[in-house]
């Protein structure tokens, strides 16, 4: 077991001792403890190898014990049991937002609730208002923090959905019964939130495929098992459906079953235009529903469809009858963003504030990973939370990033970090830093991270104040939304992007999971009046250099092209338009 994981029960140990009633020093321990190890630079199997973890400060005897155990043999049966004796119903309370271990034990002691169902019952009849602690305002709260969890428990990230699917896929491909095979739904259309996972695949052996689907490995449970389809539900819950047919139905049934619904009734009404009938099986020459094969009008992919239906391909990202038919009719598709066209991301942390790694570390990542620049744009000091930095130490990292960037150009690498900082947009619009310090900085990113609800005007006039400032470069996670998790603050986001189109001011596009803001439905309004886009990873930790690929799929949902996302400019040219703003209002 790794150290993220053996953090991760540490953590769940802590939760478990709470709703117990355990002494919370107890309680902290564990807490501390996963902190720690999420903190740790080293490898954990070579500090337990080496017999090093008395070493560290506040790991205890038994905490010794235990994280050995994790890492050596992956279980440790003192977790088990804890977890075997609480009824699994607490652990799902824990998720309703405003509920914690104290008012979870407190509902299991006094009222002897145990699953989210007595809970939403006890609150209805009113019981839940009584107890020490609560109120009426607290159980509504409660209440609507039951519903908000049960419309959401059946979606889930992109991102999480694709680290499932990709293995499965390619592994479906190399089945030999399997002539093509390729997702569809939501996740092929790069959705940021999706309800299943559908996967098509074409064959002359269908049965074959459906067995060797159902045996992937992962599966908790087979749902549905037919001769041509299959449901299966993932770690997580995720529900994922397999669907094979033949081969000259596969591209047929591949643009049925991507959808979306909206584009679908869209496509099958030129179809009728036409004289024609289409449906998952065919594109017929008939006037009512058909899918005799002699009527049949071939296609051997996606392209040939949208040919007979005058209009050029549509990419899957595209397909949500958001303007798609007016720009295939006139051939006016744009081509689309690549992620590899991406060269760094420009809004990163590091150990400075509330990332993991060094910045030494973090540029020989980056480096190594073949990217040209990677901007460390720390917090300001208004976010102690995030050990935000006071302009004397960002001064002091302005001198390391130097230092850095020297051996770099010393051993003939390219690769550059950029300095910079995330500066926090105060109340009334107002900056962390002052201007002559922004000045100093390659990149400026401007976000808002605290005083969520003050309003949309409010919140909107310190979106658009920061967006004036001609040391800004760009504003952060416009909405501050977290996917299944916080609703975005409110705020007239196309006022912020008319303002960020007159001040020649970038938005960024959040490439963060449960993140990936400012929304794909606004980006093609933005860029038609000139609003240009930074796909950013807002990484914490290298791992997360992965989100550029995240972010640029979601891009594609956008519409955005290359020449839209200014960090796709090698290093030169992107030097030059950082001092495009300053040149002309500073
Ligand atoms: P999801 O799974 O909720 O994130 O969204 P989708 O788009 O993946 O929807 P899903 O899995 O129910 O079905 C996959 C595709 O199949 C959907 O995008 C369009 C097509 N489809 C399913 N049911 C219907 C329908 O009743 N009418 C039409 N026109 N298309 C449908
Ligand atoms: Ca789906
Ligand atoms: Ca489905
Ligand atoms: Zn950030």
């Amino acid at each position: 077991m790794n150290k993220d994981e053996v953090a991760q029960i540490l953590n769940e140990i802590g939760t478990l001792l709470e709703l117990k009633g355990e002494n919370p020093f107890k309680t902290r321990a564990y807490v501390n403890a996963a902190r720690t190890l999420e903190g740790m630079t080293e490898s954990l199997e070579k500090v337990v190898t080496e017999n090093r973890l008395g070493e560290i400060k506040g790991f205890g005897e038994a905490l010794q014990d235990k994280i050995t155990k994790l890492v050596t043999t992956g279980s440790l049966p003192y977790y088990d049991e804890l977890k075997a004796s609480i009824p699994p119903g607490l652990l799902e309370m824990l998720g309703v937002p405003g509920l914690g271990p104290k008012k979870v034990k407190a509902l299991y002691e006094k009222l002897n609730i145990t699953t989210l169902d007595e809970l939403d019952a006890a609150c209805k009849a009113g019981k839940v208002a009584g107890l020490d602690g609560f109120g009426e305002k607290t159980q509504q709260k409660i209440c609507e923090g039951i519903t908000f969890r049960r419309t959401y428990a059946s979606r889930h990230l992109l991102s999480d959905a694709l680290v499932l699917a990709e293995p499965i896929l390619d592994s479906l491909r190399s089945h030999p019964d399997v002539i093509r095979c390729s997702t569809a739904g939501s996740l092929r259309r790069n959705k940021e939130v999706i309800g299943d996972i559908d996967f098509l695949a074409s064959s002359k052996n269908p049965t074959a495929v459906i067995e060797f689907f159902c045996q992937q490995p992962g599966i908790l449970n087979t749902s549905a098992k037919g001769d041509t389809k299959a449901s299966v539900i993932l770690p997580g819950g995720i529900q994922a459906d397999l669907r094979v047919v033949s081969d000259s139905e596969f591209p047929f049934a591949l643009a049925y079953f991507t959808g979306s619904k909206e584009h679908n009734i869209v496509m099958r009404q030129r179809a009728i235009n036409r004289g024609l009938r289409l449906n998952e099986y065919g594109l017929f020459r008939s006037d009512v529903e058909t899918r005799d094969p002699l009527l049949l009008v071939p296609c051997k992919t996606e392209e040939e469809i949208f040919a007979q239906l005058d209009l050029a391909y549509v990419p899957p990202e595209l397909r949500e009858d958001h303007g798609e038919f007016l720009a295939a009719e006139k051939n006016e598709i744009p081509r689309l963003i690549e992620w590899t066209e991406l060269k760094g991301s420009l809004h990163n942390h590091s150990n400075w504030s509330d990332g993991r790694n060094s910045l030494e570390e973090i540029a020989r990542h980056m480096s190594d990973l073949g990217c040209a620049y990677w901007a460390i744009t720390d917090h300001s000091k208004s976010s102690p939370q995030a050990n935000g930095l006071y302009p004397e130490r960002l001064r002091q990292q302005l001198v390391e990033v130097c230092k850095i960037n020297e051996r770099f150009a010393a051993e003939a690498n390219e690769f550059r970090l950029l300095t910079g900082s995330e500066v926090d947009i105060l109340a009334g619009g107002k900056l962390d830093f002052e201007d002559d310090l922004l000045a100093e900085l390659d990149v400026v990113v401007a976000s808002i991270h605290h005083r969520f609800s003050e309003g949309e005007a409010e919140t909107t006039k310190r979106l658009i104040a920061a967006a004036e400032n001609p040391y800004v470069h760009m504003l952060g996670h416009l909405t501050g939304r977290l996917l299944l998790e916080r609703e975005p603050y409110k705020v007239n986001q196309h006022a912020v992007i008319d303002a960020c189109a007159a001040t020649g001011t970038w938005i960024e596009l959040n490439g963060c999971p449960d993140r990936l803001d400012m929304d794909w439905r606004l980006w093609h309004y933005a860029t038609s009046i000139g609003v240009r886009c930074v796909i950013n990873c807002d990484a914490h930790r290298l791992e997360s250099a992965g989100f550029l690929r995240l972010g640029a799929g979601v891009a594609r949902k956008g519409w955005l092209t290359k020449a839209d996302v200014i960090n796709t400019l090698p290093l030169p040219d992107l030097m030059v338009e950082l001092k495009k703003k300053r040149g002309k209002t500073g």
